[in-house]
């Protein structure tokens, strides 16, 4: 018997254990954890209070000290994490996301929001912080910070 194939029956074993161990997290420990529902709180889904940013109107001019505004802005999960931009300026702009999957999924680049009275709104579920700007005029900038409420 040769050097190989005295080495090639346990070889064989450790691949179909490795492939069965494999299968096993894949089917057992992944597949439920990326199918898991994430379960939000209610409140959390309908907050009782708005939060609105007003684009002002002059936006458009880089040296406008204010543009998004407040431009930072800190919202407590089942209290006021439904934040609207409202564009009070003449020309488009708009609310691009940078932070968060599902805020990047529905605030990109062509999120226009029209001349004098244009609104986006987002609903934000998971705390966390998060950062936007206008992607025409990307020298305004804003902050949303967002937290789950104290126990
Ligand atoms: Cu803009």
């Amino acid at each position: 018997m040769s050097q190989t194939s005295k080495i090639a029956g346990p070889l064989f074993i450790i691949c179909i254990l490795a492939s069965v161990v494999g299968f096993g997290w894949f089917q057992f420990v992944y597949m439920p954890e990326v199918n898991k529902e994430v379960i939000v709180p209610e409140e959390w889904l309908n907050p009782p209070e708005k939060t609105t940013v007003d684009i002002l109107l002059g936006s458009v001019d880089m040296d406008q000290e204010d543009n998004f505004l407040p431009n930072a802005i800190s919202v407590t999960l089942g209290e006021n994490n439904l934040v609207t931009w409202l564009n009070l300026d003449g020309v488009i702009h708009t609310v691009t996301a940078e932070v968060g999957k599902e805020f990047i999924k529905l605030a990109g680049n062509a999120n226009y929001l029209d001349p004098e009275g244009g609104e986006f709104s987002f609903l934000f579920i998971e705390a966390g912080e998060y950062t936007y700007y206008c992607a025409p005029h990307p020298w305004m900038r804003g902050t949303v910070i967002v937290s789950e409420p104290e126990a």
